[in-house]
């Protein structure tokens, strides 16, 4: 019987400068591709006359989608505000609804907002270096960078996830991560 195990396919070297795991996909979200995301929509088109910077960059190493497999990716988030709301990503719900993830901090200083689907009660959880965070199924989340150097974190997800991020688009998170007195504080988005 030959061994399940190929060693190719075991190690992989990721680097947290570039946000870049070997020759994985690297998908880049600049400003633009937010548009929605923010709750202060003026602040928002205001920024974007000026600039379109990249926001935030995720590589996935998404192999074989067989039962049992794992997907994984590299995401760094750049320091920035858009008013007084932190760089943030679109943020998501897995189209398995039950598939969890585990987010592990690699550099920078950051949190995660976590959102029951059904309850709409959202938890405010940190993320960073030497800390994971366990992301339940059922469950969107959204992470933010809330200091002043890029925040790196892995994230380990079921293979048989997938994304959905229409649902997010149409009703969004209903609290928000903004920078008061130089400190995050959540606050609900209306
Ligand atoms: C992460 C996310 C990553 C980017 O790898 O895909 O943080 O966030 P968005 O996918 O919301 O743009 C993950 O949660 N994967 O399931
Ligand atoms: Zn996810």
């Amino acid at each position: 019987m030959s061994s399940l195990l190929d060693v190719s396919q075991s190690l992989s070297r990721f680097d947290p400068a570039t946000g870049t795991i070997g020759d994985a996909p690297q998908v880049k979200r600049y400003l633009a591709d937010l548009r929605g995301c923010f709750r202060d929509t003026e602040a928002y088109e205001r920024a974007l006359t000026h600039d379109n910077p990249l926001v935030y960059t995720v590589a996935a190493v998404e192999p074989a989608v067989g039962e049992g497999d794992l997907h994984y990716g590299l995401g760094v988030i750049y320091p920035g505000l858009v008013g007084d709301e932190y760089f943030l990503t679109k943020g998501h719900l897995h189209a398995w609804r039950a598939a969890a993830e585990l987010y592990i901090g690699i550099a920078g200083e950051g949190v995660m907002l976590l959102e029951d689907e059904a309850t709409e009660e959202t938890h405010l959880v940190p993320l960073q270096p030497n800390s994971a965070v366990y992301v339940p199924g059922h469950t969107a989340h959204r992470t933010v960078n809330t200091g002043v150097v890029p925040l790196t974190y892995l994230g380990v997800y079921p293979a048989r996830a997938g994304h959905e991020y229409d649902v997010i688009a149409e009703r969004n998170f209903r609290s928000v991560v903004i920078q008061r007195d130089g400190k995050p504080l959540m606050i609900r988005r209306n």
